[in-house]
């Protein structure tokens, strides 16, 4: 530990910590805006300065190691006259349209603008007039309102190892946008919308597609169902000022009902599914020496990168569909059958954690049953929206249960939105299809957790399985460059797109770091823990739709319906 004085009080921090860090752990808020906690240092913004006794110049707080004896201020005339001064700068170059803005409510230069009282935006307003990019169906990029923070480009670069967004130019003329001016439909962007998470302005976010889904809502010729990711129910509470963790499947569906959909399903019905066609694949390419390792193939930005990067590499991803479009397949075709209803006037909805999932939903190769599968895809910052224009009060809402057939689902499908959760869950299967026991302790820890790549081996009657999971594609890459060099010697891997799996994606309530993200992942593991049936194959409605239409896991039906190849 290191003795500081901060504002004039002797304080005890772990040695080798930032005044930023330090100021925080004693209850000593200084402002931030390039500075993300999982992020690496940029200190580029400043507005995290502090005066440091004997030191000319003002410090950056976020890059500033604290030492033994030194004296801190973090609150005085000259520091916030330079915030004040840094903001205005800031300000003068940004639009003037926060009435407007997506960002409105929860813009973290609102804030601060709001903190240090600005009242005015002094000096002449030079605010540019780039062409906006909505070149693709999942993010909208707006360079006008970008305040050159670096936070994307960070993610872009050291997480997802994708590169697609970089600082171009120079001082006042600095942009951060894909190479030479382009879309980012014309680069190699897979639209995890990592970038938007991040971003702490409305420089770049969800593609709001909210006005179709009250268009559909409000027809009555439409039968409107909507699905729901497994990552949404431990999340969306926080759209509502409550703490992440907090489980709130039982309100999201009466939030559901309130805003008029005409059923309520849950796309753990259909991971749940995903878990029967997709380890009867691992067991059917065993048997018949198909391609090894399989990988997975729910995750739509981990499909759009093995395509660019690794196209020789497609023959080993799964070809099931992700559980979102298998459920929207089924929604037109078993249960129209079912309901009686014409797939044309059923619109399906789903509630994502992504923003790669709005993209996933109009692929050419997804429309089965005729038509296309998923009509609409919103956000789980999107559900917060149109709950509030709803006038929903999430807080006190009741407990209601999903509909049925295509709402009932086990443990296993519960953690697929967290890292390793869908290897776990097909393990589970697996294991008792191959052996014909039972399995005991039906939890697989060593793929648990937030560590880059985890491995295991399990012994299946004597056969010895080694699993991979990769969260991020820069840990994807790095399983990809194995397998490339035929150093890789497992049978199955799990790759999910988002750091921490699916509750860390791109369209996830704003604030997720990897504090957030374990709290997430734990409350998933808790809604798992708490339900009478954790195998997927003990899925009663599962077996239903396999007796009453399906027939058998990798039958012609399935096969049309849930499966496609990947051919880019
Ligand atoms: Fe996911 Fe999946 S887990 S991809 O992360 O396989 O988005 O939650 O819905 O489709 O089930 C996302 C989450 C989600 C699919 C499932």
């Amino acid at each position: 530990t290191v003795n500081f004085n901060l504002n004039g009080r002797e304080v005890t921090v772990p040695a080798g910590i930032t005044i930023l860090e330090a100021a925080r752990l004693h209850g000593v808020k200084i402002p931030t805006l390039c500075h993300h906690p999982d992020q690496r240092v940029k200190a580029n913004c400043r507005v995290c300065v502090v005066e440091v006794e004997g030191q000319k110049n003002l410090a950056a707080s976020c890059a500033t190691t604290v030492a033994a004896g030194m004296k801190v201020k973090t609150n005085s005339p000259r520091i916030r006259e330079t915030v004040q001064t840094i903001l205005e700068l800031i300000f003068a170059n940004h639009p003037q349209e926060c009435l407007t803005c997506i960002r409105n409510g929860n813009c973290e230069l609102r804030r601060l603008a709001a903190d240090y009282g600005m009242l005015e935006v002094k000096g002449e307003m030079v605010t540019d007039a780039l062409p906006l990019d909505t070149s693709t169906p999942s993010l909208v990029r707006n360079p006008n309102k970008c305040i050159k923070c670096g936070r994307c480009a960070e993610v872009c670069h050291h997480v997802q190892e994708t590169g697609v967004l970089y600082s171009h130019f120079r001082s006042v003329d600095v942009q951060v946008a894909p190479e030479y001016g382009k879309y980012l439909s014309d680069v190699a962007c897979v639209l995890c919308g990592q970038c938007a998470a991040v971003c702490p302005v409305g420089a770049i976010h969800e593609k709001d597609d909210i006005a179709s889904v009250w268009a559909a809502l409000d027809d009555p010729g439409k039968h409107v169902v909507v699905q729901v990711a497994p990552a949404v129910r431990v999340s969306i509470a926080e759209e509502f000022g409550q703490p992440p963790g907090t489980i709130a499947t039982g309100r999201l569906v009466s939030a559901l009902r309130k805003l008029g959909f005409d059923r309520v399903f849950d796309t753990d019905f259909t991971a749940d599914l995903t878990i029967m066609e997709e380890g009867h694949e691992l067991l059917h390419r065993l048997k018949t020496g198909g391609a090894l390792p399989l990988m997975t193939s729910c995750s739509p930005g981990w499909v759009k990168y093995i395509e660019h990067n690794y196209p020789e590499l497609l023959p080993h991803v799964s070809t099931c569909k992700s559980p979102q479009q298998m459920f929207g397949a089924l929604a037109k075709s078993y249960y129209s059958q079912k309901s009686g209803i014409d797939p044309a006037d059923i619109f399906v909805v789903s509630i994502m954690p992504c923003t790669a999932k709005k993209f996933e939903s109009q692929r050419p190769e997804m429309n089965a049953s005729g038509h296309q599968d998923v009509d609409a895809v919103l956000t789980t910052r999107e559900l917060g929206r149109i709950l509030k224009q709803a006038g929903v009060d999430f807080a006190t809402l009741e407990d209601d249960a999903f509909d049925d057939p295509l709402g009932i689902s086990t443990g296993a499908a519960a953690i697929f939105g967290v890292t390793g959760g869908v290897m776990e869950a097909a393990l589970r299967t697996v294991y008792e299809v191959v052996t014909g026991q039972e399995l005991a302790d039906v939890e697989f820890t060593a793929v648990r957790g937030l560590e880059g790549i985890k491995e295991a081996t399990v012994d299946l009657a004597g056969t010895s399985v080694k699993v991979a999971v990769a969260h991020g594609l820069g840990n994807a890459r790095r399983i990809m460059d194995l397998l490339r060099a035929g150093q890789a010697d497992y049978t199955f891997i799990e790759i999910m797109c988002c750091p921490g799996g699916c509750i860390g994606g791109g369209g996830q309530p704003y604030g997720t770091t990897n504090a957030v993200r374990r709290q997430r992942i734990e409350a998933a593991y808790r809604v798992d823990a708490g339900l009478a049936i954790r195998k997927s194959h003990h899925n009663p409605a599962i077996a239903k739709l396999y007796e009453e239409f399906l027939r058998h896991p990798l039958s012609e039906t399935s096969h049309h319906l849930l499966h496609t190849r990947y051919k880019n």
